[in-house]
């Protein structure tokens, strides 16, 4: 897919305000910090539009945007961030697996992994989580531009051994736009 425009719509802290399902959703998953507001800039190229923070737990709510009239991308809160109470993280846990779990409109979810530390405890707990439910799922391998040659490799073979179920594998840079473009082409096949 090319992406012609791109609008943020609105944030959410409650399943009740989701927006009526009138377009399929590809959502954007991954522990806190891993990148999936600063993937979400770069596919759409647009820099402001998702807030990133070198500050894990910056994306608290569920953001939509809308993609040329006819798509949803959505950013949730990045999970396995220490520094919130118990509380805090149980409402989370309610929110994303309420959406994640429920949600009809969803085409994809796309699980963002930091390169340097694929695939940790709370990440295979996610992909279990999707494949529970059926949830097709692709990777995506953040922060590739901090990798040498032999950390990539790496990073692709132990990602791909225990991510049996995922779609695809993409190595992605939001510095340099590495994947940019297979990971859109890859949207196609969803949508
Ligand atoms: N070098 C490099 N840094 C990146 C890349 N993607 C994100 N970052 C940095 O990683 C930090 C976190 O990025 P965000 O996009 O805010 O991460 P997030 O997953 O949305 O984080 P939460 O909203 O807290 O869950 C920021 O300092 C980004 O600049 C990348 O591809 N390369
Ligand atoms: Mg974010």
């Amino acid at each position: 897919m090319k992406i012609t425009n791109a609008a943020f719509v609105r944030s959410v802290s409650d399943l009740s305000d989701l927006p009526e399902e009138s377009f399929p959703e590809i959502v954007f998953a991954g522990r806190s910090n891993v990148g999936k507001s600063s993937l979400l800039n770069s596919l759409t190229g647009r820099k402001g539009l998702a807030k990133t923070s070198s500050t894990p737990g910056k994306t608290r709510l569920i953001n939509y945007f809308l993609l040329n009239d006819n798509l949803y991308f959505v950013d949730i809160p990045g999970y396995g961030y220490a520094a919130v109470s118990h509380a805090e993280k149980d409402a989370w846990g309610r929110l994303l697996a309420g959406y994640v779990g429920d949600r009809a409109a969803i085409a994809l979810v796309v699980l963002l992994l930091d390169s340097r530390h694929p695939a940790m405890k709370s990440d295979r707990d996610m992909m279990d989580f999707l494949a529970y439910h059926d949830r097709p799922y692709g990777i995506v391998l953040t922060k590739d531009d901090k990798l040498t040659q032999k950390e990539r490799t790496h990073a692709k073979r132990a990602t791909a051994s225990c991510a049996l179920n995922a779609e695809f594998i993409v190595s992605y840079s939001s510095v340099s736009g590495k994947g940019k473009n297979e990971l859109l082409d890859h949207f196609d096949r969803y949508l």
